[in-house]
C-alpha cells in the first residue's frame, strides 16, 4: 500500500505542529525554572517529528495514551493550548481541573485518553480502547506512546499479546530516545530496535529515523490497515532527547559529547531546510510561523496566568470513594 504524499498545504501545517510543540515546550521550561508550574515536568524536545507524523492521520474520535514526555502527542492530537496550559498550571480552567498537569494531562473530547506517570501503563488503556473500537464496530484506531524502557515492562508484554490474539485496530509507537530516565539504552536493552520485541508476537514492526516524511509514510500504512481490520503494527522512531530526564536534570550521567550529538540531530531544522529547498517556504514564511506560534503560546501562558486556583473546600469534588 503506497501512502499519498502530503500536499503544499500539509507540509506547512507539519512544519507549524512541530514548531508549536518545540515552543510550547521552551516556554514550559522557561516558567517551570520560574517556579510557576509545580510537580515534574519532562520535555520532548528533539522528538517533535513523531506525534507531528503520525496524528496527521488521525480523527478526533481516534484514541491515543501518552506518557510522562506527551505534551507533543496532545498537542498534536489538537489540544487546546489555553486550558491545556491551564491544566499545567494547576488551575481549575484546566482539562482536568488542575488536578491532573502535565503528568495526566488529557481531554477525552479528542481521543486523549491522558498522559501516565507509571512507564508503559498507558499502553494496556489504548489497547482497551482498540479493543472497544472492535467491540462496538467503530473505525476508529489507537495509539500507544511510549519509550524504548517501557518496552521492559511486563504490561507491553500482555497488551501486544492479546493485541496480536485479537488483531486489534492499533499502533504502538516507541519514541527510541537511547535513554530510559538516567540509564543509556545499551545498560537496560539487549536490544538496538525494539522491531525484535514486536515480531515475537507476530505483530509487523517497523523503524524509522526521526524524519517527520518518513514518519508520516510509515505511520500512514500502519492506521490504514488498523482501520481495514488489518492487526497492529509497531513503529519505532529512532529519536533524540535533548535534554534530561526531567526539566532541572543536569544529565550529569552523561558525557557533553553525547549531548551535543543529540542536539545536531534537529527534526525540526532539517525539515526546514528540506522545505526552503524545495520552495515550499522561503525565509520570510519560516519568520512568519514562529512569530504567530510566539503569539499562541504566549496567549496561553497570559490564560493560564489569570486563571484561578482550585479551592481547599473544593478538594474532595470528583473523588468516588
Ligand atoms: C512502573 C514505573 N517504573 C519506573 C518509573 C520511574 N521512571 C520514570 S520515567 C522512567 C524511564 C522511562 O524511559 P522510557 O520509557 O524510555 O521513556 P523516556 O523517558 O525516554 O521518554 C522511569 C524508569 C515509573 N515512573 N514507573
Amino acid at each position: 500500500m503506497l501512502m499519498k504524499k502530503p500536499n503544499k498545504k500539509q507540509l506547512v501545517e507539519f512544519y507549524k505542529m512541530m514548531v508549536r510543540i518545540r515552543k510550547v515546550e521552551q516556554k514550559l521550561m522557561d516558567v517551570f525554572s520560574a517556579g510557576e508550574i509545580l510537580g515534574f515536568l519532562h520535555v520532548s524536545i528533539g522528538q517533535e517529528a513523531a506525534p507531528v507524523g503520525v496524528c496527521a492521520h488521525l480523527k478526533d474520535a481516534d484514541y491515543i495514551s501518552t506518557t510522562h514526555r506527551g505534551h507533543g502527542w496532545a498537542v498534536a492530537k489538537g489540544i487546546d493550548l489555553n486550558p491545556a496550559m491551564a491544566e499545567l498550571f494547576g488551575k481549575k480552567e484546566g482539562f482536568c481541573l488542575g488536578r491532573a498537569g502535565s503528568m495526566h494531562l488529557a481531554d477525552t473530547a479528542i481521543g486523549i485518553m491522558g498522559a501516565n506517570g507509571i512507564v508503559g501503563g498507558g499502553i494496556p488503556i489504548a489497547t482497551g480502547a482498540a479493543f472497544a473500537a472492535r467491540y462496538k464496530k467503530t473505525d476508529q484506531v489507537a495509539i500507544a506512546t511510549f519509550g524504548e524502557g517501557a518496552t521492559s515492562e511486563g504490561a507491553f508484554h500482555e497488551a501486544l499479546n492479546f493485541a496480536a490474539i485479537k488483531k486489534l485496530p492499533i499502533v504502538y509507537v516507541c519514541e527510541n530516545n537511547a535513554w530510559a530516565e538516567f540509564s543509556p539504552r545499551s545498560i537496560h536493552l539487549p536490544i538496538e530496535s525494539v522491531t525484535a520485541r514486536a515480531l515475537a508476537y507476530n505483530i509487523e514492526a517497523v523503524s524509522v529515523s526521526n524524519n517527520v516524511l518518513e514518519i508520516f509514510d510509515a505511520a500512514g500504512e500502519a492506521i490504514q490497515k488498523a482501520r481495514n481490520g488489518g492487526g497492529p503494527t509497531l513503529l519505532e522512531v529512532k529519536s533524540e532527547r535533548w535534554y534530561g530526564h526531567y526539566v532541572g536534570d543536569a544529565q550529569q550521567y552523561r558525557g557533553k559529547e553525547s549531548v551535543a550529538e543529540a542536539m545536531g540531530k534537529d527534526c525540526i531544522l532539517d525539515f526546514e531546510k528540506e522545505l526552503i529547498k524545495d520552495k515550499i517556504l522561503k525565509k520570510q514564511d519560516i519568520e512568519n510561523v514562529q512569530s504567530l506560534v510566539d503569539a499562541e503560546v504566549e496567549d496561553a501562558v497570559s490564560f493560564a496566568r489569570e486563571c484561578s486556583y482550585p479551592q481547599e473546600s473544593e478538594m474532595l469534588d470528583g473523588l468516588y470513594v
